[in-house]
């Protein structure tokens, strides 16, 4: 009734614009036009209803961008692959540097093979020595042998990263041990002006990612002392992310607190059992906080998501002693479902080896675990079921638990303002054997949901299968096989009315 009411309303609006848009009056007649086309709003509005206020923090564009990519990579690689080091001293030769077969699209196709959305380069590490030729310092590949000091690979990754599809970033480590500045106000001008060089040279960034690592020990110029820095007040952080914000907006910046993406709090790759992608970082600089990384904080002042980074070897750089312990495909799965299965990204460090490639035994792993994600989410179980919600927002298809099974995280089933703790259920279209269930928030109306439980139709009965907490950008439970016609949803906790962007049921071989 009421969408026709709004259809005759704006036919006599149109029309009676026509006829007073010839008459001398259309002036003063456009103010009551204007409070016409208000009331058509209002009784169209009275159909189709809003989606819901957002609850509390909520992310940036550019965050929601970084959500999406969900799995990305690292790639550590500078002159500790050539010594066999993890921290290089600052005193390596610059002539040490000088992979044998170098090649960025076998790098990067390794990673794309893999479902890496992005990649993010250590362009300059602890060491000091920089990847690409900076015009700040002497110490980088235009000193080394390979390519006869004209080779970049900063540049030659990031063109590799956009001819395959995947986004680019950069790793700048704040600590140098080479630089004889460090630990003094130079070397902060230094530092701004690699940062520079990088954020406008080398194209679009997804990210530039500053490690926590700070201040120790180094060559410093030949001092080869120990310098200590006050990590909340050395970098000037609010001043240098400035830069970034300036010239890479979409650029989200890592630290151990943000500000935009977060430290998980291990390197495992291990996101807490419940993680919240809010936190309260105190002034947000990096070594001035007593905030829960692992898990986030509920409800926390500012959006600022984990990110999972773990390397595929014991160690971040290439060692060929540790040829044989590349996680095997079960163990990148195990850590797939505990940081992307928790909310979290995932960022997987690839190290290449001495040639400049990624060592065939990653490969192999890669590519199996590759192939055993692909198997488990080729298809939604849940796909073809009917569905009967508890609520649905305004009773309007919009919000519907159809929007579950759109592949699409802009729609969500949403209920009506005060209803939290909805249900829905779903009649299967057969029996059907899955062993993970998958979920989603609508995350642009933030982190509403609190717990939540499946339930799985056995005889007559309803039976708890699974039970969890936050979902965020997405949830996955691996849980033991149930095989079934009629599984349940209820949302058992929630903030504010749930938005649930998506639902699925997979068999994992
Ligand atoms: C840390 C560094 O000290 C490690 O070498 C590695 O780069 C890791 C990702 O970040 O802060």
């Amino acid at each position: 009734m009421l969408p026709r009411v709004g259809l005759i309303a704006s036919g006599v609006f149109v029309s009676l614009v026509a006829m007073l848009k010839r008459s001398p009056l259309f002036g003063g007649c456009l103010v009551l036009a204007a409070l016409l086309l208000t009331g058509c709003i209002r009784l169209n509005g009275a159909s189709r209803p809003l989606p819901p206020t957002p609850y509390g923090q909520v992310p940036s564009t550019r965050q929601l961008r970084w959500h999406a990519m969900e799995f990305y990579g690292f790639l550590h690689f500078t002159v500790n692959t050539f010594t066999d080091k993890e921290w290089g001293y600052g005193d390596e030769s610059e002539t040490v540097f000088n992979p044998t077969d170098f090649d960025a699209d076998q790098i990067v196709s390794v990673a794309k093979e893999a479902g890496m959305a992005g990649l993010i380069l250590t362009a300059k590490h602890h060491d000091g020595f920089c990847l690409w030729p900076s015009a700040y310092t002497e110490h980088s590949v235009k000193n080394s042998p390979w390519k006869d000091g004209k080779g970049d690979v900063v540049a030659e990754i990031g063109r590799a990263c956009r001819r395959h599809g995947l986004k680019f970033g950069v790793y700048l480590s704040p600590w140098d041990r080479n630089h004889p500045e460090y630990g003094r106000e130079a070397y902060i001008t230094y530092y701004r002006n690699q940062l520079r060089e990088l954020l406008t040279n080398y194209g679009e960034l997804f990210t530039v990612w500053f490690d926590g690592a700070n201040g120790g020990d180094g060559y410093y110029g030949g001092a080869r002392e120990t310098r200590r820095i006050d990590n909340r007040t050395y970098y000037d952080w609010h001043n240098t992310w400035q830069i970034v914000r300036d010239l890479q907006p979409f650029a989200c910046m890592f630290s151990d607190v943000g500000p935009d993406f977060r430290w998980v709090g291990n390197e495992r790759g291990i996101a807490g059992e419940t993680c919240w992608a809010t936190l309260n970082p105190g002034d947000g600089t990096p070594g001035n906080t007593k905030a829960n990384l692992n898990q986030g904080e509920r409800p926390g002042t500012h959006w600022i998501p984990a990110e999972c980074d773990v390397s595929i070897r014991p160690g971040w750089f290439y060692h060929a002693s540790q040829d044989d312990q590349v996680k095997t495909p079960a163990q990148l799965l195990d850590i797939y479902y505990a940081s992307v299965g928790r909310g979290a990204c995932l960022n997987l460090n690839l190290p290449p080896d001495r040639r400049g490639r990624i060592h065939e035994n990653d490969v192999r792993s890669l590519r199996e675990f590759r192939r055993r994600l692909d198997a488990t989410f080729a298809e939604n179980l849940a796909a073809g079921a009917t569905l009967s919600a508890s609520n649905v927002r305004g009773k309007h298809r919009n919000f519907g638990p159809g929007r579950l099974f759109d592949r699409d995280p802009n729609t969500c089933w949403a209920t009506d303002d005060f209803v939290f703790t909805p249900e829905l259920t779903l009649e299967l279209d057969g029996i059907r054997t899955f062993n993970v269930i998958d979920l989603r928030e609508h995350l642009p109306l933030g982190q509403r949901i609190e717990a939540f439980a499946v339930d799985a139709r056995v005889g007559d009965e309803w039976q708890e299968i699974a039970r969890a907490t936050s979902i965020g950008n997405r949830r996955l439970l691996r849980i033991d096989p149930v095989t079934t016609d009629g599984v349940r949803l209820r949302i058992t906790g929630a903030a504010a009315a749930p938005a649930l962007a998506e639902f699925g049921l997979h068999r994992e071989p």
